[in-house]
């Protein structure tokens, strides 16, 4: 059973003017689709395997990192979609907002830390707010490389490879990286993460 490019949660021009729809025509269309479409023809037509189950399995294993890097950017760019909305921005609130505070210190210190981990991070990746052992915290990884094969939960992502950013802003991954903060974090979507792997959530506990 061969992957599928998901559809976008929302119209391509919806995150106007902070993210453009020539950005999301290309991003999604064109690379987003390239991914899938590399991993269906690196797996063939019989594997009926999950994402994860792929990503897990073909992670490390010689041989294996054209299906790693396809699958795992496949995941990567699902879950980026989500974490941005028209609207966004802001803060969260809740439970997500109160452990923000324990673990980093308040809103605005967990920001600046999230977009000097974005900047520092060299050439092509990603940043995360991820969940670990009960605790928030803000990686970087390089390249596909994601944060369910290092023993985290995935809450939020900002993909800074320069394909990214470079219609909107240029090379000025910052500019992107406050336009992300600011105004596109979809943070009902990163609370819904939290709430799954913390156990804040009691009915998804008892399912
Ligand atoms: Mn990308």
């Amino acid at each position: 059973m061969a992957f599928q490019l998901p559809d976008l949660p929302y119209a391509h021009d919806a995150l106007e003017p902070f993210m453009s729809a020539d950005t999301l025509q290309t991003h999604h269309g064109k690379h987003h689709q390239a991914y899938v479409d590399k991993l269906n023809a690196a797996l063939g037509d019989d594997d009926d395997r999950s994402l994860e189950a792929v990503i897990q399995n073909a992670v490390g294993r010689e041989g294996a990192h054209g299906v790693f890097n396809n699958a795992a950017q496949v995941w990567n760019h699902t879950f980026f979609w989500n974490c941005m909305t028209p609207q966004g921005g802001g803060r969260p609130d809740g439970a997500l907002a109160e452990q923000i505070d324990a673990d980093f210190g308040g809103f605005n210190a967990f920001r600046d830390a999230f977009k000097a981990a974005a900047m520092a991070q060299f050439g092509s990746g990603w940043a995360w707010l991820v969940l670990e052992n009960g605790t928030l915290k803000i990686t970087t990884t390089s390249n596909a490389d994601l944060p369910m094969v290092h023993g985290q939960h995935a809450l939020l992502t900002c993909d800074v490879w320069e394909h990214a950013y470079y219609l909107d802003h240029k090379n000025r991954r910052d500019a992107f990286l406050d336009a992300f903060l600011d105004k596109l974090v979809n943070w009902a979507f990163v609370a819904e993460q939290f709430e799954r792997y913390s156990g804040t959530n009691a009915a998804e506990q008892a399912a």
